[in-house]
């Protein structure tokens, strides 16, 4: 029998505003009344981004408090924060949610590899940063999911392996479409999934237009998919999505017809091995 897919729910990001979508959660409760609809839906994890209440981009340990208990008390649906932030924010911005601990604690960080261009900007993550931002998910006891934008990334993991950093097998995202970083194609989700160490799990995150056919390109292939409004705002071409949960919900449609059933959180726990 095929395994349980597990579906994440890239819910706000840092670059989605809402003059392209109305749709786009910014505070606590309407973060958490979509995650609740996500979790109905399908998805099993949420990855978290936070606003400030006029819509900006913040990784601020306060409003990631906010959103995390807004969420546990209509859903049990996992809790990825975001260490990537916005392009140009220091490394203590955004290891804000790392700050959070006891019921607060996050179920999972992000920890992306390397620097790649990210449309006309940067994202800038040089080994002192990486390694930095590694050791303070460490400290915290949670497990990274890998974020790579590009092949490199997924040799440099091996490498923060060696030095001690991250644990093998690993959980990895690849993130395909962003402008200026590796595209989304069939043939480069194949080199990917052939570059991993062994025994790692993988999610994809295709971005835009590539965002709910790389959920079946990954139900193929025994993955798991990561959609959302970080990524992608349509659920066909020029119909916004009227919130994440419809995108969770045609991404669950996909998987089912590859025979894939969306995890539960619990099962996304043991598929990830989250403990
Ligand atoms: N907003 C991007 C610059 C992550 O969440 O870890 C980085 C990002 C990655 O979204
Ligand atoms: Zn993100």
């Amino acid at each position: 029998m095929s395994p349980p897919m597990v579906l994440t729910a890239a819910m706000v990001g840092a670059e989605t505003t809402r003059a392209q979508t109305p749709h786009l959660p910014i505070t606590a409760e309407e973060i958490a009344e979509d995650a609740a609809r996500c979790r109905e839906a399908g998805a099993a994890m949420v990855h978290l981004h936070v606003r400030t209440p006029d819509g900006k981009p913040s990784q601020d340990a306060e409003l990631f408090r906010a959103a995390i208990r807004a969420i546990r008390a209509r859903t049990d649906v996992l809790i990825q924060t975001s260490t990537g932030g916005a392009v140009g924010m220091t490394v203590d911005e955004r290891c804000g949610p790392l700050t959070l601990t006891g019921a607060d604690r996050p179920d999972m960080a992000t920890l992306t590899t390397g620097t790649v261009n990210f449309g006309e900007e940067v994202f800038w993550n040089p080994r002192p940063l990486v390694r930095d931002i590694a050791r303070r998910i460490r400290a915290l006891g949670l497990r990274p999911e890998l974020e790579c934008f590009d092949v490199g990334m997924i040799d440099e993991a091996r490498y923060l392996a060696k030095e001690g950093l991250v644990e093998l097998p690993a959980h990895f995202d690849f993130v395909l479409g962003v402008p200026g970083t590796l595209q989304a194609r069939p043939e480069v989700l194949d080199f990917m999934i052939a570059s991993l160490p062994e025994a790692s799990t993988w999610t994809v995150a295709g971005v835009g237009r590539f965002q709910l056919p790389f959920v079946e390109e990954a139900a193929k292939r025994g993955g798991n998919a990561r959609v959302g409004l970080e990524d992608n705002i349509y659920v066909s071409k020029g119909v916004l999505a009227k919130g994440n949960w419809e995108l969770v919900a045609d991404a669950a449609k996909r998987a089912r017809a590859h025979g894939r059933e969306p995890a539960t959180p619990q099962q996304a726990r043991e598929l990830l091995r989250l403990g």
